[in-house]
């Protein structure tokens, strides 16, 4: 397959490589933290799934003399590949960068942008809004570039102005902003390709869910962390919905990425996959189940933490599920037997042997990571086999 480049710019510290990386599902461009930038020379990713290749540059910085080295660098580079003459070298489309949470910049980092890439006048640009954590910011700061933009006479080139949070962003303990954007910066950047490097509806649409998938289990991660520190403090875990908030928070940004809206339909749909982590007789027989079993030679919160953490390993990965079956067609959001029967089942004798597993795989005073990364070890391979199913049956459908 043939295909495009996408170049990526911004200032330093936006979250360009964080970013890549979010879009190619794989830890392989280097992020940081301080003053100095992360990316220090130009890089170019590629995988063997998606459809257009990314060309990470050096961060803009506002010191003078670092902006002018990474425009130099952008620029000597394109034409170094010009001289080649193979259109495979051609830049198709460029991702600006902007940061979401410092709009004080944001003026002057569109206007280095358009400077340093002054070679591509034709060329469509996507701006990619980083970092955008807060919901109702969204708007304001998508508005903010487009009306940036129009100021300028590249501004018609901007064909989509689209908020990204490329990693989840922990707000505090129990809150995090989920990950945002990153399948329709995909789509889109593929619409505005030139035609013979425009990738088939099918392969952009396996390539999201693929994207989706890894993005829901990275949150079902972090929810699984969250839940083994909520879940160590002593109170009767009897009572599991003291894990409702972790609950609710993990179901809402996994519908999301999915792209599950909020409405009534949907809205009882996800209650009752809560409802089975929380409050149903199905999750209090497995915590007690699970405490009576005698012999546990762990420290009681630890205990504790296991049960919560991984309470909110099986709901997340039977949301994965059900979600994804919706996000197919193959389910709808009536179908809340279903969805019941479901996740009910992933609270049976197995939940309680994986539980098992895990508490043997512990030492007596494990720490919350350590807890968590187990029971992600352990729920994560029910989904690896899950997945397999599904696929051999969407060969079958289709
Ligand atoms: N949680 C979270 N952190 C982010 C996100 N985007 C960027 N960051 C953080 O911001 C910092 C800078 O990100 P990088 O991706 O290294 O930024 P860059 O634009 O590549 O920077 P240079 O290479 O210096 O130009 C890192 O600590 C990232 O973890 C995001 O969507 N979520
Ligand atoms: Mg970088």
């Amino acid at each position: 397959m043939k295909r495009g480049n996408v170049l990526v710019i911004g200032n330093t510290g936006v979250g360009k490589s964080t970013l890549i990386n979010a879009v190619l599902g794989e830890n392989r461009a280097r992020t940081g933290w301080g003053p100095k930038g992360t990316t220090n020379r130009l890089a170019i990713y590629e995988s063997e799934d998606l459809p257009f290749r990314i060309i990470d540059t050096i961060g803009f910085d506002t010191s003078h003399r670092k902006e002018r080295r990474a425009i130099t660098a952008v620029k000597s580079w394109s034409k170094e590949r010009a001289k080649n003459n193979d259109a495979d070298n051609d830049i198709n489309v460029i991702w600006f960068c902007v940061d979401g949470t410092s709009r004080k910049y944001l003026a002057k980092s569109i206007d280095t942008m358009i400077k340093a890439t002054s070679m591509w006048k034709t060329v469509p640009i996507i701006a990619v809004i980083t970092k955008s954590y807060s919901v109702p910011e969204r708007m304001e700061n998508a508005e903010m570039v487009y009306t940036a933009f129009e100021k300028r006479k590249r501004g018609k080139n901007v064909k989509r102005v689209i908020p990204v949070v490329a990693k989840e962003y922990q707000l505090d303990e129990t809150t995090f902003a989920a990950p945002e954007g990153i399948t329709e910066l995909i789509e889109a950047t593929n619409r505005v390709m030139p035609e013979g490097l425009k990738a088939g509806q099918d392969d952009v649409a396996r390539f999201k869910l693929n994207r989706k998938r890894a993005m829901a289990h990275g949150l079902v991660g972090t929810s699984t962390t969250t839940a083994a520190v909520v879940g160590a403090i002593p109170i009767p875990l009897a009572d599991a919905a003291i894990l409702t908030p972790v609950e609710i928070a993990e179901i809402n940004a996994i519908a999301r990425i999915y792209g599950i809206r909020k409405s009534d339909r949907s809205a009882n749909f996800m209650n009752t996959i809560i409802e089975v982590g929380t409050i149903s007789t199905v999750a209090k027989a497995a915590i007690s189940t699970i405490k009576a079993i005698p012999g546990v030679n762990i420290a009681a919160s630890v205990l504790n933490a296991v049960i919560a953490g991984s309470i909110v390993a099986a709901l997340g990965e039977g949301a994965i599920y059900a979600f994804e079956q919706v996000y197919l067609g193959k389910k709808s959001l009536d179908d809340t037997d279903w969805v019941r029967k479901m996740m009910e089942g992933r609270f049976s004798s197995d939940f309680i042997d994986r539980v098992n597993l895990v508490v043997k795989s512990l030492p007596k005073n494990a720490s919350k990571t350590e807890i968590a990364r187990s029971i992600v070890r352990l729920f994560g391979n029910t989904m690896k086999s899950t997945k397999k199913v599904e696929d051999a049956a969407e060969e079958k459908a289709e």
